[in-house]
């Protein structure tokens, strides 16, 4: 049974960067929607029990086409928003130190060049998808953007996402409209670097 991540701040707790409605919205009703369909959709698998990186990182094993689309897509729901609202802080780390940030240095040269990149791969996502930094065993890091539900482990790319920026118009609509840009660039102010690192530290342990 996959359990949905439950947010340990209040459905205010973001505001003014994202108001209380948006975050009841997307984690009472999408997120949790997501969660219950995958917990059926793996039940029909034979998959309940499995670790969700693990079942997201081998999809070709699930023979129906219709099942398999199922657990990507709600699996892929459930397992990016659990990052998502797991990283975002009312009171937030406001930059990376230590390993994290001595990799982030090396391979996109600072912080301002990494936030650059990733607010353009989260705004030129065309439609619905998302926005990742993410991370390999070996410690390297990989800024990326996926479609949909989609993510760098259904992707097999062998890289684990340590944040997410949901690009969803359901993320971002009721406040900021057609704004994407100013969601992005408002949402790093909420982006807790004390959770990412801890992600970092699992990734690469
Ligand atoms: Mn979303």
């Amino acid at each position: 049974m996959f359990q949905q991540y439950q947010l340990p701040y209040a459905s205010d707790g973001l505001e003014p960067i994202i108001d209380a409605l948006t975050v009841e919205t997307h984690h009472g009703k999408h997120h949790a929607a997501y969660t219950k369909n995958l917990n059926d959709a793996a039940e029909k698998a034979g998959k309940a029990d499995m670790d969700i990186e693990e079942l997201l990182a081998s999809l070709d094993k699930i023979e129906d086409p219709a099942l398999r689309t199922a657990v990507r897509n709600n699996g892929g729901g459930y397992y990016n928003h659990n990052l998502y609202f797991s990283t975002l802080s009312p009171t937030p780390k406001m930059v990376p130190e230590g390993a994290l940030l001595a990799k982030i240095n090396e391979t996109f040269g600072s912080m301002d060049e990494l936030k650059a990149k990733l607010s353009a791969l989260a705004a030129g996502q065309f439609g619905s998808g998302w926005a990742w930094l993410s991370a390999n065993k070996a410690g390297d890091l990989m800024a990326s953007a996926s479609p949909n539900q989609d993510n760098p482990i259904s992707e097999g790319t062998g890289f684990v996402p340590l944040l997410a920026i949901d690009v969803w118009e359901h993320a971002y609509y009721l406040k900021y409209r057609n704004l994407r840009a100013d969601y992005i660039k408002d949402l790093f102010e909420i982006l807790d670097w004390a959770a990412v690192e801890a992600n970092y530290q699992r990734v690469t342990k």
